[in-house]
């Protein structure tokens, strides 16, 4: 998979370097290239942003190097889709990743200042995405969010044990809670169960966290995702200790 990224910032995507994406890329499950459109100025001073047509505050990128830029890439990773980052675009989500996963790969633009000429994004962009509802300064940022949960779920990217785990049940559930040694920290005790050495009481224990903690704190996620009778039963079961008003 290739990842092809045209930023005025490519220093920012050191950044991935580290941790699991640093790791994917250095055993070559995944390949980064980043474009500056700065490198495909003409002028002096190398200029990138050009003042808006209308007028008013602000700074849009500047065209012929943006597009230089982008072609280059295009040309570089054909078949590659164009995607842009930007607040007007769909929303990614797990879905998303595991849809982008699956190509070859991506070529991110990671817009700044006010954004890109519009005339760019009907000629080039195949598909516009956004992170969630904010402004930030630039597309950076969510285009490393984007590498980031793309390259984790490429075979090989986590452990073996941690790939299987991933596609178990815990699916489209948000996680369950987390414990290391001591026994007791700040007046607080690990669940005993986890304890037990009993491996299917543990399991059992942890998609009834997964299922409560995402039925108390993001409800919506259970609409779309079917509960088997197993599921069912742990989260009726959770739904009444809650009720009793006890916990654990
Ligand atoms: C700047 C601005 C200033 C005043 C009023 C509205 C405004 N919108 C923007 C704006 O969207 N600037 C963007 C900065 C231009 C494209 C790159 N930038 C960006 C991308 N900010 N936030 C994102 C982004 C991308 C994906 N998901 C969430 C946020």
């Amino acid at each position: 998979m290739r990842f092809d990224v045209v930023t005025l910032f490519p220093k920012v995507f050191e950044a991935l370097r580290v941790g699991i994406p640093g790791r994917a890329l250095e055993r070559g499950l995944a390949e980064l290239v980043l474009w500056n459109p700065r490198d495909y100025t003409q002028d002096a001073h190398r200029t990138v942003d050009g003042r808006p047509y209308g007028g008013g505050p602000g700074m849009v990128m500047k065209v012929e190097p943006l597009l230089a830029a982008i072609d280059a890439a295009r040309e570089r990773a054909p078949g590659s889709p164009v995607l842009y980052l930007s607040p007007q675009g769909r929303t990614f989500a797990q879905p998303a990743a595991r849809m982008l996963a699956q190509r070859s790969g991506s070529i991110l633009i990671a817009g700044r200042y006010e954004g890109i000429d519009e005339r760019i994004v009907k000629a080039r962009v195949d598909e516009e995405w956004s992170i969630g509802d904010y402004v930030l300064s630039g597309g950076e940022l969510p285009a490393m969010v984007m590498i980031d949960a793309v390259i984790r779920l490429l075979p090989g990217a986590l452990g073996h044990a941690d790939s299987a785990l991933q596609d178990s049940f815990s699916e489209g559930l948000l996680d369950c809670p987390h414990y290391t040694r001591p026994d007791e920290i700040l007046g607080q005790r690990v669940p005993k169960v986890l304890r037990s050495g009993n491996h299917e009481r543990i399991r059992r224990w942890r998609l009834q966290q997964a299922l409560g903690r995402t039925w108390l704190r993001r409800p919506e996620l259970l609409k779309g995702r079917p509960l088997d009778d197993e599921e069912q039963a742990l989260l009726d079961e959770f739904r009444r200790v809650c009720e009793d008003g006890s916990i654990d």
